[in-house]
């Protein structure tokens, strides 16, 4: 009996999702876009040259020109949520990929959030990356 009124729960709310406005449903732009880490190498003594790669999920195409407006990075994913680091954004060498130089102070796994406005998308892209800083 318990079973049956979660599982009418559960469908409920996939219901909720699934009528939602294309565009307009919570998690639209979080799914409808994917930044991926497409490289980090030190770039110095406590620099990390990161750079990403924006693509629309559904095809993997290159996303260019998203306006990236908030960038946080910390090493929440080796424990340390508190270390956080400045992110500089940079030239992109190509189409689709955004670059930072992130002050990694500490060797270990960083995490890389930003938010990000997509062209012709009216909901805030939002992602967090993890990359490996050597030193
Ligand atoms: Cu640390």
């Amino acid at each position: 009996m318990l079973s049956k009124l979660l599982r009418a729960g559960a469908l409920g709310a996939v219901t909720v999702v699934a009528t939602s406005p294309p565009g307009h449903g919570a998690f639209a732009a979080a799914s409808d876009y994917r930044f991926e880490l497409a490289e980090a190498r030190s770039a110095g003594p406590g620099k990390t040259d990161v750079t990403l790669r924006l693509v629309r999920a559904s095809d993997g195409r290159p996303v260019p020109d998203a306006v990236i407006f908030q960038t946080r990075a910390d090493m929440a994913p080796a424990g340390m949520p508190t270390m956080t680091g400045s992110v500089a954004a940079q030239p992109g060498q190509r189409p689709g990929t955004y670059r930072f130089v992130v002050e990694t102070g500490m060797a270990g796994n960083w995490a890389l959030a930003l938010s990000a406005k997509v062209q012709g998308e009216p909901e805030t892209v939002r992602a967090t990356v993890t990359f490996s800083a050597a030193r």
